[in-house]
């Protein structure tokens, strides 16, 4: 795995500390005590569907509250985000507070489609912002997760390297931003539970 600062020189925007950890405590109790689904993915031919040979994750359904909260914290760093990305961005789709458990993943896929068919959800899809409620390596004795890493394969053009994918190794509190239409996944977690809440820029 890369520290997240690696990823910087590919573009990405990375803000260490956007949330410190008694705030990542609070939301990964407020995530373990929400009502469970199952992630689903956009199909072409079938639209949004619970597809576990292309993404097995849990969505917690948080309060109302909860969400409001981190979407705030997300639209105070829009100015940056919109800066960083030379974009203009009108605001920030609700985000989604995800679990992945032993095993579970989501297969290499991009977050934005300009197909005039896909939902306006996805046409709209500017800048995506991971953000990790908890880290791949213990730190001050925070739940930490094994696997799991947020993945962008294609990152470096060089032939060799060009289908290798690079994870990165967050600590809890770090938000990494990217172009919606980046390539990447999240591999298999092989130990613990890995919390995320993700954000989408329109
Ligand atoms: O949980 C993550 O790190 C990434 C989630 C993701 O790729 C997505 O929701 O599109």
């Amino acid at each position: 795995m890369l520290r997240a600062d690696f990823f910087e020189r590919f573009g990405m925007l990375v803000v260490k500390e956007f949330l410190d950890d008694e705030t990542c405590r609070r939301l990964r109790r407020a995530v373990r005590t929400a009502v469970p689904t199952r992630a689903a993915v956009w199909n072409k031919e079938i639209g949004k569907i619970v597809d576990e040979d292309a993404r097995r994750t849990t969505r917690a359904k948080v309060t109302k509250r909860i969400e409001s909260f981190v979407e705030r914290r997300l639209l105070a760093l829009r100015p940056r985000v919109a800066r960083h990305f030379g974009v203009t961005l009108r605001g920030v789709q609700t985000p989604q507070f995800l679990v992945y458990g032993p095993g579970d993943f989501f297969e290499c896929h991009s977050d934005s489609n300009p197909d005039p068919n896909a939902p306006r959800y996805l046409q709209e899809r500017c800048v995506t912002a991971v953000l990790f409620l908890n880290g791949s390596r213990r730190r001050r004795g925070g739940e930490a997760s094994t696997g799991g890493g947020l993945t962008f394969p294609g990152l470096i053009e060089e032939p060799r390297l060009k289908s290798r994918g690079f994870p990165v190794q967050a600590e809890a509190g770090t938000l990494i931003a990217f172009r919606s239409e980046l390539a990447h996944g999240v591999t298999p977690v092989s130990c613990g539970e890995r919390y995320t809440v993700v954000g989408w820029y329109v």
